[in-house]
């Protein structure tokens, strides 16, 4: 046993333990050693003879595991309020980036962020997300587009990780879109973010691999390239699949035995298919198909039909998605994709974390990570029900209260 044991009491446990249902222990309590839960269940019902260092009182509130935030794209300079306005006085997104807008103004804001200025401004937007009881973000690169910084970006995603009480997993999103030095040449701006993998690689900087794959992304033979080049290295593969128009590329990540494929609101059927063979995870973002006022649904009751396990992400970006709430994403996946309140939040916990390749955590249950949220609530569902308020009370990251 890792260290001295605490016990948390008085706590009315959603374990998510089980496959299927909330896993509901009223009087519950955990006991935590280290950084993780060595036990877990009805209280007083713990193996006799331990010996228990300290004691919390949870007040009755009720606790879920942490929120895993799989999909955000935290780094990047400025933001895109004047483009905002743009589409509301009809402009398209589609219209924006073909412009030079869109990805390719964040990146030159991000070009000309330093480090410290990088951080402090994902830092601000962290903070919002660890309130809500986020313990485990996902942060992509790819708004810095050159070796540097790309590099650059993600060892202020890892910084994040060392300096905030966050568990982060990083990814390198090198092939997001072509920066202006390329333009029209995409194949040798793939053979460049391939170049660079394996020094990001080296320096620690990169846990996955990421693409955009689409008709104003990069073709399905271009994430192939990236793709080879992360299996040579060992590197886990996600993919931007099917978002905007369906480029096969679920199933093309499938067959790298990819853990997610996120967006999907143009999968086919054969790529819900491909995606169930393989075991990938599907990630809905919701704030993505909200503020772009897409109209074309993931195709979610066919991913359930197939077992696909669904996760739920705020895709936090400065286009697409400038959410700052975990939590508004569990009401729109239920509201706007019908998830159940149950899915939603296996959504943004146990799937959250397969969807990044975490087995670790998610749930509660012995030998996971001591992360979880006391929230000031009477029944789970109401995560999901109620939007713009923000209910958690305490939150425990890695065995530490915040
Ligand atoms: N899809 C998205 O929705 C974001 N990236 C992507 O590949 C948008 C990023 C942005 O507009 O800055
Ligand atoms: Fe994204």
């Amino acid at each position: 046993m890792a260290g001295p044991l605490h016990l948390w009491r008085q706590a009315r446990l959603v374990t998510l333990a089980s496959p299927g249902g909330w896993g509901l222990v009223e009087d519950g309590a955990l006991l935590v050693a280290g950084d993780r839960l060595h036990w877990v269940g009805r209280a007083g019902d713990w193996p006799a003879g331990l010996d228990i260092a300290a004691e919390h009182d949870l007040g009755g509130a009720l606790v879920t595991p942490g929120l895993v935030d799989c999909h955000t794209h935290l780094v990047y300079g400025g933001q895109r309020a004047l483009e905002f306005e743009a589409r509301l006085n009809g402009a398209t997104y589609a219209d924006i980036a073909r412009a030079g807008g869109g990805i390719r103004s964040t990146m030159a804001a991000t070009r000309a962020a330093s480090s410290d200025e990088l951080f402090a401004s994902a830092a601000q937007r962290a903070q919002a997300f660890m309130a809500e009881g986020v313990t485990t973000m996902e942060i992509k690169s790819g708004y810095g587009l050159s070796e540097a910084d790309e590099a650059r970006c993600l060892a202020v995603a890892r910084r994040l990780g060392r300096e905030l009480h966050l568990s982060v997993r990083t990814t390198s999103l090198g092939a997001h879109a072509l920066p202006p030095e390329f333009e029209g040449r995409p194949d040798d701006y793939i053979a460049e973010v391939c170049r660079w993998l394996p020094g990001q690689k080296a320096a620690g900087l990169v846990d996955a691999v990421d693409a955009f794959c689409d008709s104003i992304g990069f073709s399905p033979a271009q994430t192939q390239r990236v793709f080879d080049t992360a299996r040579g290295l060992g590197l886990p593969v996600k993919l931007h699949a099917e978002q905007l128009s369906d480029q096969g590329g679920a199933a093309l990540a499938a067959a790298y035995g990819a853990l997610s494929c996120d967006h999907l609101e143009h999968l086919s059927p054969q790529g819900v298919q491909a995606l169930a063979a393989a075991g990938s995870v599907a990630v809905l973002l919701p704030g993505a198909y909200y503020f772009l006022r897409d109209t074309q649904l993931p195709p979610v009751a066919a991913l359930r039909a197939a077992g696909v396990p669904l996760a739920v992400a705020s895709d936090h970006n400065p286009g697409s998605s400038p959410c700052w709430s975990l939590l508004l994403m569990l009401n729109m996946a239920c509201t706007l994709f019908r998830l159940t309140p149950e899915e939603a939040l296996r959504g943004v916990t146990v799937n959250g974390a397969r969807a990044l390749g975490l087995l670790d955590r998610g749930r509660l249950a012995a030998g996971q990570r001591a992360d979880f949220v006391a929230w000031d609530l009477s029944h789970p569902s109401e995560l999901a029900y109620a939007f713009g308020r923000n209910p958690a009370l305490r939150v425990v990251a890695g065995g530490v209260a915040r």
